[in-house]
C-alpha cells in the first residue's frame, strides 16, 4: 500500500451478512410502531448496507415499560451476583465466538480497523463483561459508627431504568463501558446506539438472550438523536441517563432530564486533549505517540491529542520528523491489514474536517502535510498537521473530531501548562518527559480525567476516565464506572432499647 496521498489498497470487499436489523424489545427483534427503517451506510463507499427499523418515541415507551418490568418483579436486580456474573461471563464468551463477524460490522459501518478490533476491540469487550462479572458478587455496602447510641449500615442497590445513548466512533466499545457496568449493578436498561452505527448494537441484544440475560433487561432502539434519543432524555420513567457524544446534545440532555423527572445525568463529551513533548523526550518515541494520538481512527476519539506543544529545544528536529513519518501512515480501506487509518464515519463530519482545515488556512496557519480528501469514493481524509497555529484560532479551540492535529511551540514549563490548560475541556492529556519531577509536575496541574506519561491512548477496564470542564462529568471504566449505577441508602437501628 501507498502512503499519505493515495490509498491503501483496497483488499477484498468484505460485508458481513447483516442478520440483525430490528428493534430489540423484551427479548424479541419487532419492526418500530410507525414501521419505518432508515438507511444505514458504509463509510468506505458512502453505499447503503441495510435498512434498519426507525425507532421513536412509542418505541422507547415499550422498551421502558419493559425494563421497568424486568427492575420491579424480573429476577435479574433479585438474583445473587454470582449469577449475573455467571451469565455475563457466557455472554463474554458468545461475543469471543463471533469476534470477526462483530469487528467486520464495526468495520462496514463505523470504518474502525478490522485488524485492531478482531485482535484488540472486541476481546476487549468480551473482558469488559468479565472485569464486572467478577466484580457484581462484590458489591455491598459499609457499616457504620455512628455518634451517639446508633449502629447503621449502607446498602448499595440498582438504580433502576437507565437509559443509554451512544456515538458512533466505537460503537462496540462505547456500548459495553456501559452496558457491562450497569448489568453487574443489577439495572435494566434502554439502549440507543447512534443512528450512524446501528448494527453492532442490535447484535450484542440478541448474544445477550442467548446468554440468559432475561427478557426486558437490555433493550435497544435503533433512531434519531432528535426522536428516539431525546424521548430517552424526557422519559419520566426512567432513573438515569448516560451520554456519549457532543457538548451541544450533553447539555440538551441535562435539559431534558431537569426538565422531566430529575433522572440522573452523566456526560461524556467532546475534547482537545493536549500532548505536551519536553526537549528531553524520546523523539521517535514522541513521534508515534503524536501520529497515534490524532490519527488513528480518524481521528474519531474523545481523547484524541488534537493539540500537539513542543518545547523550542527540538521543536524543528521534532517537524522533520513528523513530516517524515506521516508519509508511512497509510490511509485506506480499513480491512486492509497495512492500512492505519480508515473513512470518516459520514459526509457530515467529512464535510466538517474539511471545513475546520479550510478555516486553518484562512486564519493563517502552516499546512505541513495533508489538507485534502483522498480517492474518488468514502470519506477519506489525508493525515493533516499544521503549523504556526496560534491558541485563539478555531483550530486550536475546536473539537475537530478528525485527521488534524495543531502543533504548536513553547519554551517553559510553566507556559507548557498554562496552554495545556487553555481549554474549555479537561478530558485527556499526554507529557513526554524523561523528567520524573516534570511528569509529577505537569500531570498534577492539568485538569484533565486521564493523563498519560510517556504513552497515549492507553486504556484498559480498570482504569476510570472522565471528563473536567466542559467535557463532562462522571467516570466511566473501573470500580467507578459500577458506582454510578448504584444508590447508597443507609440503614440506622439503636443499639439499646432507647427511649427512640
Ligand atoms: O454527535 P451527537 P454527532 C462530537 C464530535 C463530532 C460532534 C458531532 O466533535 O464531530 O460531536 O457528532 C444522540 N437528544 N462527538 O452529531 O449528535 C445521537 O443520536 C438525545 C464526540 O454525531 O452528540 C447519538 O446517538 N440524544 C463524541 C449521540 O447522541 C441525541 C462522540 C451522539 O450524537 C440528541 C461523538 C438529542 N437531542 C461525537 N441528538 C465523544 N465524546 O467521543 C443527538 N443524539
Amino acid at each position: 500500500s501507498d502512503s499519505n496521498g493515495s490509498l491503501g489498497s483496497e483488499s477484498s470487499v468484505k460485508i458481513p451478512t447483516i442478520k440483525y436489523t430490528k428493534l430489540f424489545i423484551n427479548g424479541e427483534f419487532v419492526d418500530s410502531v410507525s414501521g419505518k427503517t432508515f438507511e444505514t451506510m458504509d463509510p468506505r463507499t458512502g453505499e447503503v448496507i441495510a435498512r434498519v427499523a426507525e425507532g421513536d418515541k412509542e418505541d422507547v415507551d415499550l422498551a421502558v415499560e419493559a425494563a421497568r418490568a424486568a427492575f420491579e418483579n424480573g429476577p435479574w436486580p433479585r438474583l445473587p451476583g454470582s449469577e449475573r456474573g455467571r451469565i455475563m461471563r457466557k455472554f463474554a464468551d458468545l461475543i469471543d465466538q463471533h469476534v470477526e463477524e462483530l469487528a467486520s460490522l464495526d468495520t462496514v459501518n463505523a470504518g474502525n480497523l478490522f485488524g485492531d478490533g478482531k485482535i484488540a476491540g472486541i476481546p476487549s469487550v468480551a473482558n469488559s463483561l468479565r472485569y464486572y462479572a467478577g466484580a457484581a458478587d462484590k458489591i455491598h455496602g459499609e457499616v457504620l459508627k455512628m455518634s451517639r447510641d446508633f449502629h447503621a449500615y449502607t446498602l448499595l442497590e440498582p438504580i433502576g431504568v437507565v437509559g443509554h445513548i451512544i456515538p458512533w466512533n466505537f460503537p462496540s466499545t462505547l456500548f459495553f463501558t456501559k452496558v457491562s457496568p450497569c448489568l453487574a449493578a443489577g439495572c435494566t436498561m434502554v439502549v440507543k446506539p447512534a443512528e450512524q452505527t446501528p448494527l453492532s448494537a442490535i447484535y450484542y441484544a440478541y448474544l445477550a438472550k442467548l446468554a440468559g440475560v432475561p427478557d426486558g433487561v437490555l433493550n435497544v432502539i435503533t433512531g434519531f438523536g432528535q426522536t428516539a434519543g431525546a424521548a430517552i432524555s424526557h422519559h419520566m420513567d426512567i432513573d438515569k441517563v448516560t451520554f456519549t457524544g457532543s457538548t451541544e446534545v450533553g447539555r440538551e440532555v441535562m435539559q431534558a432530564a431537569a426538565k422531566s423527572n430529575l433522572k440522573q445525568v452523566s456526560l461524556e463529551l467532546g475534547g482537545k486533549s493536549p500532548l505536551v513533548i519536553f526537549d528531553d523526550a524520546d523523539i521517535n518515541m514522541a513521534v508515534e505517540l503524536a501520529l497515534l494520538g490524532i490519527f488513528y481512527n480518524q481521528g474519531e476519539i474523545c481523547v484524541a491529542s488534537s493539540r500537539v506543544y513542543v518545547q523550542d529545544g527540538i521543536y524543528d528536529e521534532f517537524v522533520k520528523k513528523l513530516k517524515d513519518k506521516v508519509k508511512t501512515w497509510v490511509v485506506g480501506d480499513p480491512f486492509d491489514p497495512n492500512v492505519r487509518q480508515g473513512p470518516q464515519v459520514d459526509k457530515q463530519q467529512f464535510d466538517k474536517v474539511l471545513t475546520y482545515i479550510e478555516h486553518g488556512k484562512r486564519e493563517g496557519a502552516t499546512l505541513l502535510t495533508g489538507g485534502k480528501p483522498l480517492g474518488d469514493k468514502g470519506y477519506y481524509i489525508e493525515p493533516t498537521v499544521f503549523t504556526d497555529v496560534k491558541e485563539d484560532m478555531l483550530i486550536a479551540k475546536d473539537e475537530i473530531f478528525g485527521p488534524v492535529m495543531a502543533l504548536m511551540k513553547f519554551k517553559t514549563i510553566e507556559e507548557a501548562i498554562k496552554k495545556a490548560n487553555n481549554s474549555k475541556y479537561g478530558l485527556a492529556a499526554g507529557i513526554i518527559t524523561k523528567d520524573l519531577n516534570v511528569a509529577n509536575t505537569v500531570s498534577r496541574s492539568i485538569r484533565a480525567g486521564i493523563i498519560w506519561i510517556n504513552c497515549y491512548l492507553a486504556f484498559d477496564g480498570d482504569c476510570p476516565y472522565g471528563g473536567y470542564k466542559m467535557s463532562g462529568f462522571g467516570r466511566e471504566l473501573g470500580l467507578q464506572g459500577l458506582h454510578k449505577y448504584l444508590h447508597t441508602k443507609s440503614v440506622v437501628t439503636p443499639i439499646y432499647n432507647s427511649p427512640w
